[in-house]
């Protein structure tokens, strides 16, 4: 696919060489890359590739003229772009030819200073190195941190081989409290049917500012045909300000509202009986749990009138089933709140009031694609690690985190060598040091630490504190494993070689393990990986590269056998007593509260900038350079702080300055701080010092059950900067 200049000819070609095989197997409709981008352009190479410009991976078409990524646009058979691009997906190129790109390994010889070295002596070193530490410490001395992405199956299987259980996601830091609460109500955590949606509520889900770009265009979509939006946020997100209504909620107090929902549909006798006898266990067991929590009783504690509570109950009633809740993803739910657990459950019941699981416009489980093993070419299975993980999570304290980990607790836990000394971590598309929290005890620990490998495509805060940086080739330059959504596969395919020398991950991590004597589990090749996955499906990677996208068999959810201990919803879930908490979703005050000279830091994602990734992308940077602190109009007033000035924000683990922007649109108690900027790293030429980190105040703390990192509970004080 590479060096084939694909023409319309070859493009006709590929599609019935897949349409043959579609006759063979059966089952499966290759789809066709869009025609009209490769007709009347011979010198133009239309590559259907993967974007990574987030996690969500839309399908993009890479053209490609004179060996140069000249042009990005949304592939039209992909069932996530379905033809667009956001913002930053069609900023790629920017990214790909960014002059601060990693060019090449490189090896820290000082504070700040690198030395380019060779693929094989970086290996060689980290290889032995690891072997040492095995030896000394043992295997569970080395922690993986990422962001799980499509390599992550290989990331996981170099641990297992190694004999490693630490394994840690970046879950704590976004949607961990989330999961948690669905995958104990409903086995597993549904989606919303936004285009089909007629009556939708986001408490903190901001869908149009922290972009899933398929949901932004199908609720856009249900707008247009007049589906009701209301926006619960103590500010004017983006999703506020797009929606029918805003509800300036006091900030951590959603709980209390969605309880007094659950109230009054209960109450006034508004759920759907059938579906709640049918699908879901413990009903009488909520009822009575949240029999206290009246509108009147919520007003008080959110700010929002009891009135509006009980109106918005019961037009979302008179909705259902097409009418949801949104899960969410990292705020309310997410990660932001000690009482997001329950705000999750909260939230998990009142849908499964609506008896919209299944329908249209309500919430769905996934179809299950069956793939194929890669097992047999992975090499032997590796015995299961001895040592329990580093963080704790899955054990008797924390049963309900069994794979998000609390990375947050990394700094405490090396300081300490609780409950072993870590002495070595492989860090690998994540940047801790501006994604997690406390960022100055993150770097203490990296400090500590005897070995730190980094694997990235730029340099970033965490990677300057590395022993070895370890460049990856950007997404357009590089395949990966095959992804599935819906009824499709997916394949991320390079468009163009790799300008500099950077290799895939796959080679990254078979390179590491075959140095640190793990040669027999790295016998295999990306494209036999894929081709293992792919085989019951009559597919293979290079058929797959034709087209980057096929349509293949998937069996529905069977919402009457869910994953759950009784097969059903379970409104009241004994897992959580277990626990240590509540039967059903009870009130739980958020862990700290604002005074009148303080205010609680919140924080949250903007539409044009990808967490810390795209600081650097010079498009980006253009349209957003650096964030600012909201601060309501009242409370900057009695501070004399103007929009434009300059101002400190401290709290009780680290300060940053930062400018001030005097707003009606944030809630008093609170201030806010959009993340993604505040850069450290000189090298980062665009990115370097603009803006603020949140990171740097936000105080280490771990919220109960789901162990996540409660970002949102930080106290901050502001002053005008001298
Ligand atoms: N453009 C863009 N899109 C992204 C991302 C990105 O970085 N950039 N990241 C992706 C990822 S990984 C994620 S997790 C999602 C995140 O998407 P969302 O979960 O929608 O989260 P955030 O953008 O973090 O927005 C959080 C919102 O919660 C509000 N909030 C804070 N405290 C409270 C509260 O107590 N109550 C209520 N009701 N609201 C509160 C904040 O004001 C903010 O508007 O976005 C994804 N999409
Ligand atoms: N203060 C504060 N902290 C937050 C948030 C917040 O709103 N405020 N949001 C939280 C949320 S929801 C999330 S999901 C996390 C995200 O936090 P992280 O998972 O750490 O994500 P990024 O900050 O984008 O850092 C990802 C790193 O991956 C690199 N990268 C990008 N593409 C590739 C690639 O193709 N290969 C490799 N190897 N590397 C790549 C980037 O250069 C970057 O250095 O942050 C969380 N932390
Ligand atoms: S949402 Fe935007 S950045 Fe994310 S994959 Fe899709 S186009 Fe790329
Ligand atoms: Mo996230």
């Amino acid at each position: 696919m590479l060096e084939q200049k694909i023409t319309r000819r070859t493009f006709l070609k590929g599609s019935l060489a897949a349409g043959a095989l579609a006759t063979f197997g059966g089952k499966l409709i290759p789809i066709e890359p869009a025609k009209a981008a490769a007709a009347g352009q011979a010198e133009t190479r239309v590559v259907p590739t993967l974007c990574e410009m987030c996690g969500v991976k839309c399908g993009v078409l890479a053209h490609v003229r004179d060996g140069r990524v000249w042009r990005l646009t949304g592939n039209p058979r992909d069932p996530q772009s379905g033809g667009r691009l956001c913002a930053r997906g069609n900023a790629g190129t920017k990214t790909l030819y960014d002059p601060d790109r990693l060019k090449g390994p490189m090896k820290r010889v000082g504070e700040g200073q690198f030395q380019p070295i060779s693929w094989e002596q970086a290996f060689q070193e980290i290889g032995s190195k690891l072997k040492e530490l095995k030896e000394q410490y043992g295997p569970q001395s080395l922690v993986w941190l990422a962001h799980p992405e499509l390599i992550s199956p290989l990331e996981k299987h170099f641990m297992a081989a190694f004999g490693s259980p630490n394994y840690t996601g970046h879950g704590p830091t976004c949607y961990s409290s989330r999961n948690v609460a669905f995958e104990q109500m409903y086995g597993g955590v549904p989606g919303v049917d936004y285009r089909n949606v007629r009556y939708y509520i986001a408490f903190g889900r901001n869908l149009t500012g922290g972009i899933k770009n398929p949901d932004v265009q199908k609720i856009v979509a249900a707008k247009a045909e007049g589906a009701h939006l209301v926006a619960v946020d103590p500010r004017l997100s983006d999703f506020a300000y797009f929606a029918d209504e805003w509800l300036p909620i006091r900030p951590g107090t959603d709980l209390a509202m969605v309880l007094a929902m659950i109230n009054v549909l209960i109450n006034e006798n508004l759920y759907d009986a059938a579906f709640v006898a049918a699908y879901t266990t413990g009903f009488e067991e909520l009822k009575k749990g949240v029999s206290g929590y009246t509108p009147d009783w919520a007003a008080g504690i959110t700010g929002i009138e009891a009135g509006t509570i009980s109106r918005i109950a019961r037009e979302l009633a008179a909705a259902k089933p097409a009418a949801a809740v949104d899960p969410g993803w990292h705020a309310v739910t997410g990660s932001q709140y000690g009482n997001s657990v329950q705000a999750g459950r909260a939230i998990a019941a009142l849908n499964a009031l609506l008896g919209n699981l299944g329908a249209r416009g309500g919430l769905s489980l996934p179809p299950t694609i069956k793939l194929g093993s890669p097992a047999g070419i992975m090499g032997p299975k590796p015995p299961a690690a001895t040592a329990p993980r580093w963080d704790g999570a899955g054990s008797e304290k924390w049963p309900l985190n069994k794979d998000h980990g609390m990375i947050q607790t990394f700094p405490e836990r090396v300081k300490q060598d609780q409950p072993y000394p870590v002495k070595a971590v492989i860090i690998q598309h994540l940047n801790p040091v501006r994604s997690s929290t406390d960022s100055l005890a993150f770097i203490e620990a990296l400090k500590k630490l005897d070995l730190v490998v980094a694997i990235d495509i730029q340099m970033n805060d965490t990677a300057y504190y590395a022993h070895y940086i370890l460049p990856e080739a950007t997404y357009l330059e590089r395949y990966d494993p095959l992804m599935t959504v819906g009824n499709k596969v997916l394949l991320r395919q390079p468009a163009i070689k790799p300008l500099f020398d950077n290799k895939g991950a796959e080679e990254i991590i078979a390179g590491i393990g075959r140095a640190a004597g793990l040669s027999e589990y790295f016998n295999f090749t990306l494209e036999q990986y894929n081709d293992a996955l792919l085989g019951p499906l009559g597919l293979t990677q290079a058929q797959l590269a034709l087209t980057g996208v096929a349509e293949v068999e998937a069996s529905k959810p069977d919402y009457s056998k869910l994953k759950t201990p009784s097969g059903k919803i379970e409104l009241a879930c004994p897992a959580f007593v277990k626990a240590g908490s509540t039967l059903t979703p009870a009130w739980e005050p958020p862990l700290v509260e604002p005074r009148d000279d303080s205010f609680r830091l919140i924080q949250g994602h903007v539409p044009m900038h990808t967490h810390t990734t795209t600081d650097n992308n010079s498009y980006l940077h253009a349209i957003m350079p650096e964030n600012e602190l909201w601060i309501h109009t009242s409370r900057a007033g009695k501070l004399g702080i103007k929009t434009g000035d300059l101002v400190e924000v401290a709290s009780k683990v680290g300060k940053v300055r930062v400018k001030a922007r005097v707003t009606e649109a944030i809630h008093p108690e609170a201030v806010f701080l959009a993340h993604g900027f505040g850069c450290r790293v000189p090298l980062r030429h665009l990115a370097y010092n603009r803006g603020a980190n949140g990171g740097d105040l936000i105080p280490i703390m771990t919220a109960p059950v789901s162990g996540a990192a409660a970002q949102c509970e930080t106290l901050v004080t502001v002053r005008k900067a001298g």
